[in-house]
């Protein structure tokens, strides 16, 4: 199987946010049909759509209710095949995403399920009698609250480690698994190219179900449900029954996972899967591992994260996916950048910190013009039901309205999930209609139309990005060395591959930062600027590098 995914790079879409052709307020399928052309011109390789499958949408198309049919908002299956071949004509993959740690409790399995303890459709989900009249363990839900909820008619509890309308399902049962492998085999028949695997690793429980110690990962991690005891043996059946069959890329989403699981899942040796998102990059920012409470980025552990990431991957084999952004994350110009004075330039700061490393890079709906947090200052604006859920317990603990708005306007998942900015026509030229969720105030200044017209734009840096990657072997191959390691102000890196180097400098600050290049590093290479985002100065032995000043070196 040819890797092409080692020199790929990827495009999220979120339909409901992304462009809406019917006045719904809701995007839809032939929204996306509409704005192939832009992602060619961006030079994308791949789309992933996140979940357009039949869904009550609690959790926007995370909560399943029919894995074979598409949500009629977003339009029909003929839509969907339209979508495929039209990307397929334009050399655009597209792949999936893949829930299958839970379904929604609409899904047919789980009202069948949740009917007799005698279903044949029981053992697809996690059922457990009370303890002391109680849930059977202490673990949490990520979306707050218990991770159990009491059936009453069949006198049991249900597992969710989402929200209640999101059962768990049980990959212990080997007929679930075979109705995965089913599924995925349907779709692959329909010409997708591959998967995004939703919370993967938490398919396989730990099957004492012993209350949590509290011994909690950094993060939103809970040990206890974290890359358990068979993830590896169900991912190694899920290769051998359906993904070696296919020449297909699949992206694990790793929820407060270990560099050693994810090499040992992303390793080809392994037969798992092509790659994994992490997220211990985006929690440096979480005062005491807690996610819903406001406190600046850790520079240093930012950059030890990232590095030692690039660097035990590489000695492991593993394969990354390089990212900022997702629909569960705030943007990040506005998070580690500066969605004011210095926007353009640190959200291009941004953008080549993590394009010029090894893996594969993730470009979100409308970071590649740098759209920004919304800061909506109403409760009544928010839709997400994890923000929600957080709302009913921050309220229920004392914290003021406006603490709560505070920490929402950072830190909430609608941030990324208002509709995509095209013009400074009504609704952004998302909707005739009404959006779902509002559009951002700042869309008359910050939206597509407006960044094609400047050839300085955010949207043309990401398309050099991605034009240097498939131009420069350096790039996907070279090995990533950390430099300037105490330096207070700048991420500063190299990439070596025989007698080329890459030399990656950004300011991650609004302040002058002084450099000292070692002469070693300058002798007998003659140098070229490949990529920057203001006039590049020539390579000296001290140089000063401005507010988010970014430059990428070629020397050999
Ligand atoms: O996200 C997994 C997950 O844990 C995220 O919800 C994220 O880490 C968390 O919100 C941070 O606080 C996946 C999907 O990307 C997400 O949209 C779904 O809500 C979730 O799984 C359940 O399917």
């Amino acid at each position: 199987m040819n890797e092409w995914w080692r020199k790929s790079t990827v495009y999220q879409i979120y339909p409901k946010s992304f462009n809406d052709t019917t006045g719904s307020g809701v995007g839809d399928i032939q929204g996306i049909i509409e704005k192939l052309d832009y992602l060619k011109k961006l030079g994308i390789d791949v789309i992933w759509l996140t979940p357009v499958y039949q869904s009550p949408q609690r959790d926007n198309g995370y909560d399943i209710s029919d894995y074979y049919s598409i949500h009629e908002e977003y339009g029909t299956m003929e839509d969907f095949q339209d979508l495929l071949a039209k990307a397929h004509d334009l050399d655009i993959k597209v792949i999936i995403d893949l829930v299958v740690n839970h379904t929604s409790t609409e899904h047919k399995w789980f009202k069948e399920a949740a009917a007799s303890l005698d279903s044949p459709y029981r053992d697809y989900y996690i059922w457990k009698d009370p303890k002391e009249n109680g849930e059977p363990n202490n673990w949490l839900s990520k979306f707050g609250g218990p991770a159990w909820k009491y059936d009453e008619k069949t006198k049991q509890y249900y597992l969710h480690l989402f929200d209640e309308t999101q059962a768990d399902l049980n990959w212990e049962n080997p007929k679930l698994r075979q109705d995965v492998y089913r599924m995925m085999n349907f779709w692959f028949e329909k010409g997708i190219d591959g998967f995004r695997l939703d919370v993967i690793n938490l398919i396989s429980k730990d099957q004492t179900f012993t209350d949590d110690d509290g011994s909690i990962l950094p993060g939103d991690g809970r040990k206890f449900y974290t890359d358990g005891p068979r993830v590896h043996e169900f991912l190694q059946e899920m290769n051998r029954e359906i993904l070696s069959h296919y020449d297909s890329m699949t992206v694990g989403e790793m929820s407060s996972t270990s560099i050693e699981d994810c090499i040992h899942y992303s390793n080809p040796d392994r037969k798992e899967l092509s790659m994994t998102f992490n997220f211990h990059h985006l929690k440096v920012d979480y005062p005491n591992g807690e996610k819903w409470a406001i406190g600046d980025f850790d520079f240093f552990a930012l950059k030890k994260i990232l590095s030692s990431w690039q660097t035990e991957m590489q000695r492991g084999g593993g394969w990354n996916a390089l990212f900022w952004c997702n629909h569960d994350q705030p943007r990040i110009v506005s998070r580690y950048g500066d969605d004011g004075t210095y926007h353009k330039q640190s959200a291009k700061m941004l953008a080549t910190t993590i394009h010029m490393m090894q893996g594969t890079p993730y470009i979100y709906q409308g970071e590649e013009f740098g759209m920004t947090n919304p800061k909506f200052n109403h409760i009544e604006q928010y839709r997400d039901v994890e923000t929600l859920n957080h709302y009913r317990i921050m309220k229920e603990s004392g914290q003021t309205e406006e603490e709560i708005l505070s920490i929402f306007q950072e830190k909430s998942r609608d941030n990324s999930r208002t509709p995509v900015q095209w013009n400074n026509q009504s609704q952004a030229g998302f909707t005739t209609g009404t959006p779902w969720i509002p559009v951002a105030d700042n869309y008359s200044d910050i939206n597509a139309e407006k960044a094609m017209e400047d050839q300085d734009s955010i949207f043309y840096h990401y398309q050099k990005l991605i034009a240097l990657r498939k131009q420069y072997p350096i790039i996907t191959e070279g090995e990533y060395r950390l430099l300037e390691e105490n330096h207070p102000k700048l991420f500063v890196y190299e990439r070596v591959l025989e007698n080329e180097r890459l030399l990656v400098i950004n300011n991650f600050y609004g302040e002058t930062a002084e450099l000292s290049i070692s002469s070693e590093q300058l002798s007998d290479y003659q140098n070229e600027i490949l990529l920057s985002n203001v006039d590049a100065p020539e390579l000296a032995a001290n140089m000063e590098i401005g507010p988010y000043e970014s430059f990428v070196y070629h020397l050999k």
